[in-house]
Protein backbone atom coordinates (compact mmCIF):
# COMPACT_ATOMS: atom_id res chain seq x y z
CA UNK A 1 0.00 0.00 0.00
CA UNK A 2 2.84 2.21 0.90
CA UNK A 3 4.95 1.65 -2.21
CA UNK A 4 1.90 1.79 -3.99
CA UNK A 5 1.48 5.52 -2.83
CA UNK A 6 5.15 6.86 -3.34
CA UNK A 7 4.99 5.53 -6.81
CA UNK A 8 1.57 7.90 -7.33
CA UNK A 9 3.47 10.58 -5.81
CA UNK A 10 6.30 10.04 -7.98
CA UNK A 11 4.60 9.64 -11.01
CA UNK A 12 2.82 13.14 -10.39
CA UNK A 13 5.92 14.64 -9.87
CA UNK A 14 7.17 13.50 -12.99
CA UNK A 15 4.19 14.51 -14.90
CA UNK A 16 4.25 17.76 -13.70
CA UNK A 17 8.03 18.74 -13.91
CA UNK A 18 7.29 16.86 -17.45
CA UNK A 19 4.71 19.21 -19.35
CA UNK A 20 6.36 22.88 -18.85
CA UNK A 21 9.79 21.41 -20.18
CA UNK A 22 8.80 20.12 -23.35
CA UNK A 23 8.77 22.82 -24.97
CA UNK A 24 11.80 24.37 -23.72
CA UNK A 25 15.17 23.95 -25.32
CA UNK A 26 17.72 21.18 -23.83
CA UNK A 27 19.77 22.90 -20.65
CA UNK A 28 21.94 19.97 -20.03
CA UNK A 29 25.60 20.13 -20.04
CA UNK A 30 27.34 18.19 -22.60
CA UNK A 31 31.00 17.03 -21.11
CA UNK A 32 33.19 17.31 -24.06
CA UNK A 33 35.37 15.41 -22.66
CA UNK A 34 33.77 12.15 -21.27
CA UNK A 35 36.89 9.91 -21.54
CA UNK A 36 38.88 12.07 -19.42
CA UNK A 37 41.27 15.74 -19.86
CA UNK A 38 42.73 15.62 -23.44
CA UNK A 39 46.76 14.94 -23.85
CA UNK A 40 47.27 16.67 -26.97
CA UNK A 41 45.41 19.92 -28.13
CA UNK A 42 44.94 20.66 -24.67
CA UNK A 43 41.90 23.88 -24.47
CA UNK A 44 42.53 26.96 -24.60
CA UNK A 45 39.11 28.06 -23.09
CA UNK A 46 37.55 26.90 -20.25
CA UNK A 47 35.96 23.29 -21.29
CA UNK A 48 32.98 21.50 -20.35
CA UNK A 49 34.23 18.66 -18.67
CA UNK A 50 34.13 18.46 -14.56
CA UNK A 51 37.53 19.35 -13.28
CA UNK A 52 39.41 19.50 -10.12
CA UNK A 53 40.10 22.73 -8.18
CA UNK A 54 43.36 23.11 -9.39
CA UNK A 55 42.77 22.82 -13.31
CA UNK A 56 39.25 25.07 -12.35
CA UNK A 57 41.14 28.12 -11.42
CA UNK A 58 43.93 27.80 -14.15
CA UNK A 59 40.70 28.72 -16.37
CA UNK A 60 39.09 31.23 -13.99
CA UNK A 61 42.00 33.15 -12.34
CA UNK A 62 44.69 35.09 -13.35
CA UNK A 63 47.10 33.32 -14.77
CA UNK A 64 46.14 33.84 -18.79
CA UNK A 65 46.68 29.98 -20.20
CA UNK A 66 47.76 26.62 -19.48
CA UNK A 67 51.31 27.34 -19.58
CA UNK A 68 53.97 28.95 -17.56
CA UNK A 69 55.20 29.88 -21.53
CA UNK A 70 52.73 31.94 -22.66
CA UNK A 71 52.09 33.33 -18.97
CA UNK A 72 52.99 37.34 -19.11
CA UNK A 73 53.07 38.23 -15.86
CA UNK A 74 55.34 34.94 -15.37
CA UNK A 75 59.70 35.53 -15.45
CA UNK A 76 62.57 34.02 -13.85
CA UNK A 77 65.03 36.80 -13.18
CA UNK A 78 68.80 36.98 -13.92
CA UNK A 79 71.56 39.64 -12.19
CA UNK A 80 74.17 41.28 -13.11
CA UNK A 81 76.92 43.59 -11.01
CA UNK A 82 77.02 47.00 -11.65
CA UNK A 83 80.13 49.18 -12.75
CA UNK A 84 80.44 52.33 -11.08
CA UNK A 85 79.57 51.85 -7.63
CA UNK A 86 82.61 52.17 -4.70
CA UNK A 87 81.88 50.43 -1.82
CA UNK A 88 85.08 51.70 0.10
CA UNK A 89 86.81 48.99 2.49
CA UNK A 90 83.79 46.88 2.12
CA UNK A 91 83.72 46.74 5.67
CA UNK A 92 79.33 47.96 6.19
CA UNK A 93 80.58 51.87 6.24
CA UNK A 94 79.62 52.51 2.88
CA UNK A 95 76.40 51.19 1.78
CA UNK A 96 73.84 51.68 -0.66
CA UNK A 97 70.23 49.88 -1.32
CA UNK A 98 66.55 50.78 -2.29
CA UNK A 99 66.68 51.76 -5.58
CA UNK A 100 63.72 54.05 -7.09
CA UNK A 101 62.20 53.19 -10.17
CA UNK A 102 64.72 54.11 -13.21
CA UNK A 103 63.60 56.70 -15.54
CA UNK A 104 64.73 58.01 -18.76
CA UNK A 105 65.17 61.30 -19.08
CA UNK A 106 66.39 63.27 -21.95
CA UNK A 107 68.35 60.11 -23.40
CA UNK A 108 69.66 58.88 -19.53
CA UNK A 109 68.92 56.73 -17.23
CA UNK A 110 68.06 58.23 -13.45
CA UNK A 111 67.93 56.29 -10.44
CA UNK A 112 67.88 57.01 -6.59
CA UNK A 113 68.54 55.25 -3.61
CA UNK A 114 69.80 55.44 -0.06
CA UNK A 115 73.41 56.36 0.32
CA UNK A 116 74.67 55.38 3.85
CA UNK A 117 78.34 56.15 4.79
CA UNK A 118 79.17 56.17 8.21
CA UNK A 119 82.43 55.65 10.63
CA UNK A 120 81.36 52.46 11.54
CA UNK A 121 79.04 49.83 10.39
CA UNK A 122 75.65 49.39 11.99
CA UNK A 123 74.76 48.52 15.34
CA UNK A 124 71.58 47.20 16.18
CA UNK A 125 72.12 47.80 19.68
CA UNK A 126 74.66 50.74 19.71
CA UNK A 127 73.33 53.33 17.89
CA UNK A 128 74.02 56.96 18.55
CA UNK A 129 74.12 60.33 16.85
CA UNK A 130 77.19 58.87 14.71
CA UNK A 131 76.58 55.12 15.24
CA UNK A 132 73.87 53.66 12.74
CA UNK A 133 71.34 51.67 14.07
CA UNK A 134 70.49 49.18 11.03
CA UNK A 135 71.62 49.92 7.18
CA UNK A 136 69.45 52.67 6.43
CA UNK A 137 69.96 54.88 9.12
CA UNK A 138 71.45 58.17 9.18
CA UNK A 139 71.55 58.14 5.73
CA UNK A 140 71.11 60.21 2.72
CA UNK A 141 69.33 60.09 -0.68
CA UNK A 142 71.52 59.79 -3.85
CA UNK A 143 71.49 59.64 -7.28
CA UNK A 144 73.58 58.05 -10.64
CA UNK A 145 72.84 58.37 -13.87
CA UNK A 146 73.85 55.60 -17.14
CA UNK A 147 73.38 55.41 -20.86
CA UNK A 148 73.09 51.70 -20.87
CA UNK A 149 71.72 50.78 -17.08
CA UNK A 150 74.88 48.87 -16.41
CA UNK A 151 77.52 51.16 -16.24
CA UNK A 152 76.59 54.14 -13.61
CA UNK A 153 77.93 57.06 -12.90
CA UNK A 154 77.35 58.10 -9.27
CA UNK A 155 76.36 61.91 -9.29
CA UNK A 156 75.95 62.57 -5.45
CA UNK A 157 73.43 63.97 -3.04
CA UNK A 158 69.95 64.66 -3.96
CA UNK A 159 68.25 64.91 -0.66
CA UNK A 160 70.57 65.34 2.14
CA UNK A 161 69.11 64.83 5.96
CA UNK A 162 66.88 67.44 7.06
CA UNK A 163 67.27 69.81 9.56
CA UNK A 164 65.78 69.41 13.02
CA UNK A 165 62.92 68.93 13.66
CA UNK A 166 61.68 67.95 9.82
CA UNK A 167 60.70 64.63 9.04
CA UNK A 168 64.16 62.86 8.09
CA UNK A 169 66.40 64.84 10.23
CA UNK A 170 67.69 60.69 11.64
CA UNK A 171 67.64 59.82 8.19
CA UNK A 172 65.88 59.71 4.92
CA UNK A 173 65.92 56.57 3.13
CA UNK A 174 64.13 54.23 0.63
CA UNK A 175 63.55 56.89 -2.03
CA UNK A 176 61.11 56.25 -5.37
CA UNK A 177 60.46 58.98 -7.91
CA UNK A 178 57.40 60.92 -9.61
CA UNK A 179 57.54 63.06 -12.53
CA UNK A 180 53.97 64.50 -12.94
CA UNK A 181 53.04 67.94 -14.67
CA UNK A 182 57.06 68.02 -16.08
CA UNK A 183 58.30 68.48 -12.16
CA UNK A 184 60.06 65.73 -10.50
CA UNK A 185 59.10 64.72 -6.94
CA UNK A 186 61.14 62.45 -4.58
CA UNK A 187 59.05 60.68 -1.69
CA UNK A 188 60.98 58.71 0.76
CA UNK A 189 61.19 57.29 4.31
CA UNK A 190 61.66 60.48 6.97
CA UNK A 191 62.96 59.28 10.30
CA UNK A 192 63.03 61.08 13.74
CA UNK A 193 64.06 58.55 15.45
CA UNK A 194 66.45 55.82 14.99
CA UNK A 195 65.14 53.22 13.03
CA UNK A 196 64.21 50.40 15.64
CA UNK A 197 65.57 52.56 18.44
CA UNK A 198 63.00 54.40 20.30
CA UNK A 199 60.34 52.03 18.68
CA UNK A 200 62.42 48.65 19.57
CA UNK A 201 59.09 46.99 20.23
CA UNK A 202 57.20 47.95 17.01
CA UNK A 203 59.80 48.08 14.45
CA UNK A 204 61.25 50.75 12.11
CA UNK A 205 58.65 53.53 12.59
CA UNK A 206 58.39 56.23 10.02
CA UNK A 207 56.23 58.33 7.62
CA UNK A 208 56.51 59.43 4.14
CA UNK A 209 57.92 63.13 3.16
CA UNK A 210 58.66 64.39 0.09
CA UNK A 211 60.73 66.62 -2.16
CA UNK A 212 60.60 68.66 -5.67
CA UNK A 213 62.42 69.51 -8.46
CA UNK A 214 62.12 71.35 -11.55
CA UNK A 215 65.25 69.23 -13.31
CA UNK A 216 66.22 65.59 -12.46
CA UNK A 217 69.48 67.10 -10.96
CA UNK A 218 67.99 69.43 -7.98
CA UNK A 219 68.30 71.41 -6.51
CA UNK A 220 65.43 69.53 -4.40
CA UNK A 221 63.09 71.29 -1.90
CA UNK A 222 61.66 69.09 0.79
CA UNK A 223 58.06 69.31 1.54
CA UNK A 224 58.98 69.77 5.02
CA UNK A 225 55.82 67.99 6.29
CA UNK A 226 54.85 64.43 6.27
CA UNK A 227 53.46 63.68 3.03
CA UNK A 228 51.49 60.19 3.72
CA UNK A 229 50.35 60.58 7.21
CA UNK A 230 50.70 57.13 9.32
CA UNK A 231 47.46 55.49 10.28
CA UNK A 232 44.88 56.52 13.26
CA UNK A 233 46.42 54.48 16.43
CA UNK A 234 45.23 50.68 16.20
CA UNK A 235 45.13 50.51 12.77
CA UNK A 236 47.45 48.36 10.88
CA UNK A 237 49.77 51.36 9.66
CA UNK A 238 49.91 53.53 12.50
CA UNK A 239 53.40 53.30 13.20
CA UNK A 240 55.26 52.35 9.58
CA UNK A 241 55.12 53.87 6.20
CA UNK A 242 57.37 52.41 4.16
CA UNK A 243 58.82 52.34 0.21
CA UNK A 244 56.19 54.61 -0.89
CA UNK A 245 56.03 53.75 -4.72
CA UNK A 246 54.54 56.61 -6.63
CA UNK A 247 52.85 56.28 -10.51
CA UNK A 248 49.76 57.65 -11.57
CA UNK A 249 46.66 55.63 -13.02
CA UNK A 250 42.93 56.82 -13.29
CA UNK A 251 44.48 60.37 -13.60
CA UNK A 252 45.46 60.10 -10.16
CA UNK A 253 48.54 59.79 -7.92
CA UNK A 254 48.68 56.23 -6.62
CA UNK A 255 51.00 55.76 -4.00
CA UNK A 256 51.95 52.17 -2.59
CA UNK A 257 53.65 51.36 0.36
CA UNK A 258 54.48 48.83 2.92
CA UNK A 259 52.77 48.74 6.21
CA UNK A 260 53.25 46.29 9.14
CA UNK A 261 50.88 45.09 11.38
CA UNK A 262 52.24 43.89 15.13
CA UNK A 263 51.52 40.86 17.31
CA UNK A 264 53.79 37.65 17.54
CA UNK A 265 55.04 37.49 13.76
CA UNK A 266 54.90 40.55 12.09
CA UNK A 267 52.69 40.21 9.25
CA UNK A 268 53.90 42.52 6.55
CA UNK A 269 51.17 43.79 3.80
CA UNK A 270 50.95 46.75 0.89
CA UNK A 271 48.40 49.72 1.02
CA UNK A 272 47.32 52.34 -1.41
CA UNK A 273 47.05 56.18 -0.92
CA UNK A 274 45.52 58.25 -3.82
CA UNK A 275 46.04 62.11 -3.78
CA UNK A 276 45.91 65.14 -6.77
CA UNK A 277 48.50 66.91 -5.26
CA UNK A 278 51.71 65.25 -5.04
CA UNK A 279 52.92 66.88 -1.93
CA UNK A 280 49.39 65.81 -0.05
CA UNK A 281 46.68 65.49 1.16
CA UNK A 282 46.72 61.74 0.31
CA UNK A 283 43.50 59.79 0.91
CA UNK A 284 43.97 55.96 2.05
CA UNK A 285 42.14 53.64 0.44
CA UNK A 286 39.19 52.29 2.40
CA UNK A 287 40.06 48.57 1.29
CA UNK A 288 43.59 48.94 2.84
CA UNK A 289 45.74 46.72 2.64
CA UNK A 290 45.06 46.09 -0.47
CA UNK A 291 48.21 43.46 -0.73
CA UNK A 292 48.48 41.24 1.56
CA UNK A 293 52.55 39.66 1.44
CA UNK A 294 55.45 41.31 0.54
CA UNK A 295 58.68 43.61 1.58
CA UNK A 296 59.36 46.69 -0.55
CA UNK A 297 56.64 47.45 -3.10
CA UNK A 298 57.40 47.54 -6.61
CA UNK A 299 54.52 47.76 -9.30
CA UNK A 300 53.58 48.68 -12.93
CA UNK A 301 50.82 49.43 -15.02
CA UNK A 302 50.34 46.21 -16.82
CA UNK A 303 47.23 46.41 -19.70
CA UNK A 304 44.19 48.03 -18.29
CA UNK A 305 45.15 47.28 -14.32
CA UNK A 306 48.71 47.53 -12.03
CA UNK A 307 51.11 44.04 -11.34
CA UNK A 308 52.87 43.60 -8.19
CA UNK A 309 56.36 41.91 -7.59
CA UNK A 310 55.59 40.33 -4.23
CA UNK A 311 58.49 39.07 -2.69
CA UNK A 312 60.06 38.00 0.70
CA UNK A 313 57.11 37.64 3.25
CA UNK A 314 54.13 36.72 4.15
CA UNK A 315 51.70 33.90 2.57
CA UNK A 316 51.76 35.13 -0.95
CA UNK A 317 55.63 35.89 -1.41
CA UNK A 318 57.43 34.79 -4.79
CA UNK A 319 54.27 36.06 -6.58
CA UNK A 320 53.13 38.71 -9.28
CA UNK A 321 50.00 39.75 -8.86
CA UNK A 322 47.74 41.84 -10.82
CA UNK A 323 44.53 43.53 -10.14
CA UNK A 324 41.71 45.19 -12.85
CA UNK A 325 42.01 48.29 -10.79
CA UNK A 326 44.69 49.09 -8.89
CA UNK A 327 43.24 47.87 -5.87
CA UNK A 328 41.69 44.00 -5.78
CA UNK A 329 44.94 41.99 -6.72
CA UNK A 330 45.11 38.13 -7.40
CA UNK A 331 48.43 36.06 -7.84
CA UNK A 332 49.10 35.38 -11.65
CA UNK A 333 51.89 33.70 -11.10
CA UNK A 334 54.05 32.30 -8.81
CA UNK A 335 58.16 32.30 -9.34
CA UNK A 336 61.10 32.53 -7.44
CA UNK A 337 64.77 34.39 -6.71
CA UNK A 338 62.55 37.74 -7.25
CA UNK A 339 64.93 41.07 -6.88
CA UNK A 340 65.00 42.61 -3.44
CA UNK A 341 63.83 46.37 -3.40
CA UNK A 342 63.12 46.06 -7.22
CA UNK A 343 63.44 49.27 -8.48
CA UNK A 344 61.89 48.87 -12.30
CA UNK A 345 62.48 50.40 -15.35
CA UNK A 346 58.94 51.44 -15.82
CA UNK A 347 58.47 53.44 -19.14
CA UNK A 348 54.54 53.84 -18.47
CA UNK A 349 54.50 54.50 -14.79
CA UNK A 350 53.26 58.01 -15.07
CA UNK A 351 51.44 58.08 -18.44
CA UNK A 352 48.72 56.66 -16.92
CA UNK A 353 46.73 55.43 -20.26
CA UNK A 354 44.98 52.30 -19.02
CA UNK A 355 47.85 49.92 -21.43
CA UNK A 356 50.45 49.12 -19.23
CA UNK A 357 53.00 47.45 -21.33
CA UNK A 358 54.93 45.50 -18.32
CA UNK A 359 58.93 45.88 -17.45
CA UNK A 360 62.40 43.73 -18.42
CA UNK A 361 64.64 45.17 -16.03
CA UNK A 362 65.27 47.62 -13.35
CA UNK A 363 68.04 48.06 -10.42
CA UNK A 364 67.58 46.23 -7.02
CA UNK A 365 69.86 45.16 -4.35
CA UNK A 366 71.88 42.60 -2.41
CA UNK A 367 72.33 42.83 1.61
CA UNK A 368 73.92 41.37 4.32
CA UNK A 369 77.46 41.21 2.30
CA UNK A 370 79.06 41.08 5.71
CA UNK A 371 77.52 37.49 6.76
CA UNK A 372 78.71 38.03 9.96
CA UNK A 373 75.63 36.58 11.63
CA UNK A 374 73.93 39.69 12.16
CA UNK A 375 72.03 41.90 9.97
CA UNK A 376 73.48 44.80 12.00
CA UNK A 377 76.89 44.44 10.53
CA UNK A 378 75.74 44.83 6.98
CA UNK A 379 75.60 46.74 3.95
CA UNK A 380 74.07 46.55 0.87
CA UNK A 381 74.92 47.02 -3.17
CA UNK A 382 72.74 47.57 -5.74
CA UNK A 383 72.81 45.46 -8.92
CA UNK A 384 70.78 44.88 -11.75
CA UNK A 385 67.94 42.41 -12.84
CA UNK A 386 66.54 41.62 -15.67
CA UNK A 387 63.45 39.97 -16.76
CA UNK A 388 60.29 39.53 -19.10
CA UNK A 389 57.56 40.97 -17.60
CA UNK A 390 56.33 42.86 -20.77
CA UNK A 391 53.32 42.45 -22.99
CA UNK A 392 56.27 43.92 -25.89
CA UNK A 393 59.04 41.20 -25.00
CA UNK A 394 59.14 37.49 -25.61
CA UNK A 395 62.43 35.89 -23.86
CA UNK A 396 61.93 32.17 -24.03
CA UNK A 397 64.71 32.00 -21.44
CA UNK A 398 62.65 33.49 -19.16
CA UNK A 399 60.18 31.88 -18.92
CA UNK A 400 62.06 28.92 -17.47
CA UNK A 401 60.86 27.40 -14.50
CA UNK A 402 63.86 24.68 -13.67
CA UNK A 403 66.35 26.46 -11.89
CA UNK A 404 69.27 25.01 -10.04
CA UNK A 405 71.74 26.70 -8.27
CA UNK A 406 75.21 25.62 -7.70
CA UNK A 407 74.95 23.25 -5.06
CA UNK A 408 77.36 25.35 -2.45
CA UNK A 409 74.12 27.75 -2.09
CA UNK A 410 71.68 25.53 -1.13
CA UNK A 411 73.98 24.12 1.46
CA UNK A 412 74.71 27.76 2.55
CA UNK A 413 71.32 27.86 3.55
CA UNK A 414 71.12 24.58 5.35
CA UNK A 415 70.40 23.74 9.09
CA UNK A 416 71.59 26.11 12.44
CA UNK A 417 73.46 24.91 14.88
CA UNK A 418 70.19 24.87 16.76
CA UNK A 419 68.67 22.56 14.57
CA UNK A 420 71.40 20.06 14.24
CA UNK A 421 71.66 19.69 17.86
CA UNK A 422 67.61 19.12 17.77
CA UNK A 423 67.93 16.71 15.07
CA UNK A 424 70.55 14.88 17.08
CA UNK A 425 68.46 14.91 19.95
CA UNK A 426 65.54 13.24 18.58
CA UNK A 427 67.44 10.24 17.66
C1 LIG B 1 63.93 48.10 3.12
C2 LIG B 1 62.58 48.77 3.05
C3 LIG B 1 62.55 49.89 4.06
C4 LIG B 1 62.83 49.35 5.42
C5 LIG B 1 64.26 49.01 5.28
C6 LIG B 1 64.78 50.26 4.61
O1 LIG B 1 64.25 47.17 2.23
O2 LIG B 1 61.54 47.90 3.22
O3 LIG B 1 63.69 50.72 3.82
O4 LIG B 1 62.68 50.38 6.38
O5 LIG B 1 64.33 47.84 4.47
Amino acid sequence: MKTLFLLGVISLFLFSCDTPQQSQPSTQVIDEYPNGFPYGLVPREKPNTPMSAAFERIYDGTYGGLEVQSNELYSTFKYTPLEGFDYGKKNGCISRRDPSKVVKINGKYYVWYTHRDTPTPPDAFGGNDTIPSRDWDLSEIWYATSDDGFTWEEQGVAVPRLEKPYPGWRSVSTPDILVYKDKYYLYYQAYTEMPGGESKNRGDNCPVAASVADSPDGPWTPSNKVVIENGPKGTWDQFIIHDPFPMVYNGKIYVYYKGEMGGKHRVKAQGLAIGDNPFGPFTKHPLNPVINSGHETALFPFKEGIAAIVSRHGLEHNTIQYSPDGVNFEIAAITSLLPVAPGPHIPDAFLGNGNGRGITWGLCHFRDILKKGSPSQSYSMLARFDCDLSLDLDDPEMKKTDIFNHPEISFLFGLSEKQKERIMNSK
